[in-house]
């Protein structure tokens, strides 16, 4: 049903999710890359609310947000299941993706590319997150168990992009490298061949960051 389209950014660890679960799925798909200081029209036309990337486009459905977007692939093709059979299981996989994108990336990215008070605050809470992470993972190779699955796929932005992150904003959380099972978990989802061949490189990923460092900062500053 239809050619599969993804607006996106190379350096979005919102758009690496949904390439891997492209990728992981075997659908093809058009890569369209967007220029965020200079959105297009048509990211513009299906994504009036927001404006943001991801967008995936499958025919005539337009679909958003990136966990969104997830479940919708998950729904609409079949191999590499990504959700687990169990109701309980796929609740508390979908409750961690929720705590990723509402609580950690906002801890880490605060962390990284904040100043003062606020950064140590976010520094301390992103600690105490990636802890509660961190007992998830304790004994498993991947989240989804021995195969990738949804939660592999949401948190898998941290072995690759907090240290590009550190990077771009200037401050380190080294403790954040201190965790084993997640450090091991990392490994084992950057060294997935699927998943590798989406992660951006450290040079054209790092001047991203901080371009969105600075769009970031522009816009609340420009937020009524
Ligand atoms: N909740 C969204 C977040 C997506 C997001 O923040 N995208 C950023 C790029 S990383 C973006 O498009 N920003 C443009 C803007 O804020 O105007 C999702 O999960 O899809």
């Amino acid at each position: 049903m239809g050619v599969v389209k993804l607006f996106a950014t190379e350096g979005s660890l919102f758009c690496a999710r949904i390439q891997w679960a492209l990728k992981l799925k075997g659908v093809e798909y058009e890569f369209i890359l967007e220029d965020l200081a200079n959105k297009s029209p048509l990211l513009l036309k299906y994504n009036p609310i927001y404006k943001k990337v991801p967008v995936l486009v499958h025919g005539d459905n337009v679909v958003l947000e990136s966990l969104v977007i997830l479940e919708y692939i998950e729904d609409t093709w079949k191999e590499h299941p990504l959700l687990p059979r169990d109701p309980y299981d796929r609740a508390t996989a979908r409750f961690w993706a929720k705590f990723n994108d509402e609580k950690l990336v906002l801890q880490v990215w605060t962390a990284c590319t904040g100043e003062g008070e606020a950064q140590e605050k976010a520094k301390e809470s992103a600690l105490e997150s990636l802890a509660l992470v961190e007992k998830q993972i304790e004994g498993k190779k991947f989240f989804g168990g021995e195969q990738i699955g949804y939660l592999d796929l949401v948190l898998g932005w941290m072995p690759h992009w907090i240290s590009a992150i550190e990077e771009a904003g200037g401050n380190k959380i080294p403790e954040a490298e201190m965790f084993p099972s997640l450090h091991q978990w990392g490994q084992n989802i950057i060294h997935t061949p699927l998943i590798e061949e989406c992660i951006p490189a450290k040079e054209e990923l790092v001047p991203y960051l901080r371009f969105m460092i600075g769009y970031i900062r522009s816009s609340s500053a420009n937020k009524p």
